[in-house]
């Protein structure tokens, strides 16, 4: 692995910063260091290796676009994206710790809540202190999640929260949850649900074959108390948890790109080493086909995600074009993994090679934040003006 250079096939490094190449350096040597070395034996052993919050915060992966007044880093669109990328060229669940705590719970505390829990929360969750978690998806409710059944209701001084999430990332350890409950009138509002509140509690989910090093559990809420000043002031309606899921669709737009480059080199050294027949494999044209279609592939992902980071930085970015480049990405990484696995021939499937722990992970990263079919209907319905979800 010491050699290795991101595929740049079009000179796209022309179109970055210099700081962006400096945070890409960076967090590339952070990835290098402290995940791949140990990912292989907690994906293997299914536990969330929790001793590398402390680096996520330092390097700056929790809140990236977080103004630095509240310990954010500050830093524009791409940055975001390029620390995804690298993240998730480590393990897709890292990167689904990094995105939840970033755009899941950290974003919603900044726009739409009170500058006291901006000041309470922010700063904490910035540097991994504290741990977060994202409750949209109940078990009757996951691409339809206006059908909500949680519910808040107002009992004077405080409000009982009743109902249950389901596949939530991170909540197995997770020291508070930003949960989505309907009001009595019905309207979706955010609450913010702190671990230790009587009637709260985070079963892990076991036997998972995808993102085995992200811990996933579900949220029950049995009759909670949740003090008022824990709800978020300016989030009604489905349009609140909805603009968290912009923010993370961007970067597993670019995080699992990042999957998907790993793959990708990882096939190009094998089959430039690997002899049969007489002659490396890579001589081969079926194998020479395989190649060159998945650097085209990154090629035109990288493209569109890196014009959905410049329209990000000037607010132009639509919904429906962070679907598109979500559905883009994930789809290209998983048909890339899928054809370096074969690549490796036998290799393919052992854990002496990151493939098939990247194919595992993107069943997940292609179903979570909006299945496939969701976000191909999100862009049917923006090109038609017809909504074929109901
Ligand atoms: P619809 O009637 O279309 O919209 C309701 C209101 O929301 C507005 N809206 C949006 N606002 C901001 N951003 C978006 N992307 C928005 N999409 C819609 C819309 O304008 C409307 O506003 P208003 O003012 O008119 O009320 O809603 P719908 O009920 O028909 O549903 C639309 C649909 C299906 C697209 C949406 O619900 C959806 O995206 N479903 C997929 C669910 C999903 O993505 N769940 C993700 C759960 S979190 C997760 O997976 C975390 S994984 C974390 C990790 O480990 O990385
Ligand atoms: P369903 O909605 O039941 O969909 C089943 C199938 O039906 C899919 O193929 C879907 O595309 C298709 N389908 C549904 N509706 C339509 C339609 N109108 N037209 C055509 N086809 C349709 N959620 C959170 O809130 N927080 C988290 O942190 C979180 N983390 C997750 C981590 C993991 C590992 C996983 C697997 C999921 C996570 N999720 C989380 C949940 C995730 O967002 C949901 O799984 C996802 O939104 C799909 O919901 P569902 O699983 O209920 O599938």
């Amino acid at each position: 692995k010491d050699l290795y250079e991101h595929p740049d096939y079009y000179l796209l490094d022309d179109l970055l910063t210099e700081e962006h190449k400096l945070i890409r350096k960076s967090v590339r040597e952070w990835v290098k260091k402290e995940i791949s070395p140990v990912i292989e034996s907690y994906a293997q052993n299914a536990e969330f290796p929790k001793h590398l919050i402390k680096g996520l915060g330092e390097i700056g992966a929790f809140g990236p676009t977080i103004p630095t007044e509240f310990r954010g880093a500050g830093l524009d669109h791409i940055s975001y994206g390029i620390i995804m990328q690298e993240i998730e060229r480590g393990d897709s669940g890292i990167r689904s710790t990094a995105s939840v705590q970033g755009s899941l719970v950290m974003y919603p505390i900044f726009a739409f809540g009170s500058e006291e829990q901006k000041r309470k929360y922010l700063p904490k969750l910035a540097t991994g202190e504290l741990m977060g978690c994202f409750g949209l998806t109940e078990p009757d409710h996951g691409s339809d999640p206006a059908g909500m059944a949680s519910i808040i209701k107002d009992a004077g001084s405080h409000y009982i929260l009743n109902g249950a999430k389901m596949w939530i990332s991170n909540s197995p350890f997770a020291d508070i949850a930003l949960v989505w409950a309907k009001d009595e009138e019905g309207i979706i509002r955010g609450v913010i649900v702190e671990r230790g509140m009587e009637g709260f509690t985070t079963p892990e989910t076991h036997n998972k074959w995808s993102l085995r090093a992200s811990a996933t559990g579900e949220l029950v809420f049995d009759n909670v108390k949740i003090p008022k000043e824990n709800i978020l002031p300016n989030a009604k309606g489905l349009k609140g948890p909805l603009s968290c899921l912009n923010q993370a669709r961007f970067g597993i737009a670019w995080g699992a790109l990042g999957a998907a480059m790993d793959c990708y080199d990882t096939a190009l050294r094998y089959t430039k080493e690997r002899e049969q027949f007489g002659k490396p494999i890579a001589a081969f044209q079926l194998q020479q086909k395989k190649l060159a279609e998945m650097i085209t592939e990154i090629t035109k992902a990288q493209l569109l995600v890196w014009r959905l980071g410049i329209l990000k930085n000037e607010d132009r970015a639509t919904p429906a074009q962070i679907s598109m480049a979500k559905r883009n990405s994930v789809e290209t990484a998983l048909k890339i993994a899928r054809e370096a696995r074969q690549m490796l021939g036998g290799m393919g499937i052992t854990g002496e090679f990151p493939i098939m722990r990247h194919m595992m992970n993107l069943e997940s990263v292609v179903t979570y934040e909006g299945t496939h079919d969701i976000h191909l209907l999100i862009t049917g319905m923006d090109i038609t003006g017809e909504n074929a979800f109901s």
